[in-house]
């Protein structure tokens, strides 16, 4: 761990004797012992963006995108010690580790293209001399609340275009997690020494629990919360900020589905449904949970599928040859053994599921990704369970598909295969896929950053990353502007006969 921990410019000496320990889930050692930020300590960090703010957003656009080409450059050179302390933190597997490094690098590129198109409108005045337009500027401090199964990607999703729109950001990582954060912060403060003169205090983490995030919600000099997470942690944050008129941009649980019609490559989609449902241990927002399968291929397709999980390699994430890494931690194990238990209640066949590689880790937790077969979507189908559980349905008529698709409350991503092009267009229309991810031929899961990301219903409602979710990083001005010498009046009004008084 020294090692990683000097590659990525990590102090180690700070990493012991605190009070947070953090644990690898991949054998459950103890890995650091991170110190929490005190109430007084987080105030200063939340003052110090506030301060910075006022200067920052003076910097032109295109000079902010300058820093994060720099930051882009420091995390091309540590992809790989970053990729791997994300796996050994939060136990997925190298090669999706490596992932996230890159989707940070990508979405840097973005931001920094973004600093030069930070666009407003010019819109067609009903008044004669005047012009009207539109213009961005940055919004304020922005605190940014992040989940431990992708430690440091949604932050740099936030982090890049905040920082390019004019936002300094104060940064609550999960408390399973501190490790990626405090590293992402190193790599950042190399490229700032690059970057020449900045404001201090244009990024922080803060190390803490829950009582460290809803001081980030009820802060209101930070004016925007991203916050990524459960629906259970969105409905605490959400009315706290909304309380004090701040804006927030959640991105929640999802209960991602794939329809396979009739018509569908199988050999396609079994390769999609392996990869969205058991990649990353189930431990996506996007992972696939529900598999809509016509009846007409449902005995070809669900016994294949049923071998491809017997070939799946389950083990230290670290080893190439692996795709399933552990789970979290104990909690999470006893959630997919309280949803398994539950939905054989409710009539499922469950196959898969066990607890493996006990004797070797006994404190990490392993699982065999489960199917599990059901007649209805039941209550517990229609729930959330952070681990690898495919619920497999089967229809008959496409409408019914697309309703079971939609009786769910989040709304996250979803995907359809077919080679049917109306049964593709339907799912795409607007009474098709209710989500604010809709896909053809390709699983819910692992979106390029390019469009907008996150979901609609219990979802949260919010876009992060591309398209143009940079403009909840900023405020809108609409500009009148009057050249003539006459001043009439919107609506045509008259007012006293226009004349001074
Ligand atoms: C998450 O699980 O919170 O689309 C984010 C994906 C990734 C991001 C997932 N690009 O699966």
């Amino acid at each position: 761990m020294e090692e990683l921990y000097e590659a990525l410019g990590l102090d180690a000496g700070a990493l012991v004797g605190g009070d947070l320990p953090v644990h690898s889930p991949t054998d459950g050692a103890l890995i650091a012992e991170v110190r929490t930020d005190s109430a007084a300590r987080q105030e200063e960090k939340i003052a110090a963006a506030d301060a910075a703010f006022a200067q920052w957003r003076i910097v032109p656009a295109p000079r902010r995108g300058e820093l994060i080409r720099l930051f882009a450059d420091e995390l091309r050179a540590a992809k790989e010690p970053l990729g791997t302390l994300v796996t050994v933190e939060c136990g997925k597997i190298l090669q999706e580790g490596m992932g996230e490094v890159q989707e940070m690098i990508d979405i840097c590129d973005f931001a920094l293209g973004l600093s030069r198109q930070l666009y407003g409108l010019t819109i067609a005045s009903e008044r004669p001399g005047h012009k009207m337009m539109e213009t961005w500027h940055p919004l304020g401090a922005i605190g940014v609340i992040t989940s431990f199964n992708f430690p440091v990607a949604p932050w740099a999703w936030n982090f890049s275009l905040a920082l390019v729109c004019g936002d300094p950001v104060v940064w609550k990582p999960s408390e399973k997690t501190p490790l990626s954060a405090l590293a992402s912060q190193a790599l950042f403060e190399k490229a700032l020494k690059r970057f020449g003169p900045a404001p201090d205090g244009l990024s922080h983490v803060v190390i803490g629990g829950g009582e460290c995030g809803e001081r980030l919600a009820d802060d209101p000099r930070l004016k925007l919360i991203s916050a990524t997470g459960s629906c259970r942690m969105g409905r605490h944050v959400g009315p706290r900020v909304a309380v004090r008129f701040g804006r927030s941009l959640l991105e929640l649980g999802g209960n991602n589905a794939m329809i396979v019609g009739a018509s569908a490559d199988l050999e396609l989609a079994l390769r999609a449904i392996l990869f969205s449902a058991v990649g990353t241990a189930g431990q996506r927002c996007t992972t696939l949970r529900r598999l809509i399968v016509h009846e007409d291929i449902y005995a070809d397709l669900v016994p294949r599928l049923k071998k491809a999980y017997g070939t799946i390699r389950i083990g230290d994430p670290l080893d190439d040859d692996v795709l399933v890494g552990p789970l979290i931690d104990g909690g999470a194990y006893e959630a997919m053994r309280g949803a398994l238990g539950k939905v054989t209640g409710e009539g499922g066949a469950v196959s898969g599921g066990e607890r493996v590689l006990e004797d070797r880790y006994p404190d990490a937790y392993y699982v065999k990704p489960a199917i599990v077969e059901m007649s209805r979507q039941t209550d517990t189908v229609r729930e959330e369970t952070f681990a690898p559980i495919l619920y497999v349905l089967k229809y008959r008529e496409f409408d019914d598909a697309i309703a079971i698709h939609n009786d769910v409350p989040q709304g996250l991503s979803s995907s359809i295969f077919t080679t049917d092009l109306r049964e593709a267009e339907a799912f795409l229309s607007a009474d098709g896929s209710d989500c604010g991810i809709a896909n053809v031929n390709i699983g819910p899961s692992g979106a390029e950053i390019g469009g907008a990301f996150g979901g609609e219903k219990d979802t949260g409602g919010g876009r992060e990353s591309g398209s143009d979710a940079w403009k909840s990083y900023m405020r809108r001005a609409t500009n009148t502007v009057n050249y003539s010498h006459e001043l009439p009046l919107a609506q045509g009004i008259t007012f006293g006969g226009d004349e001074p008084a």
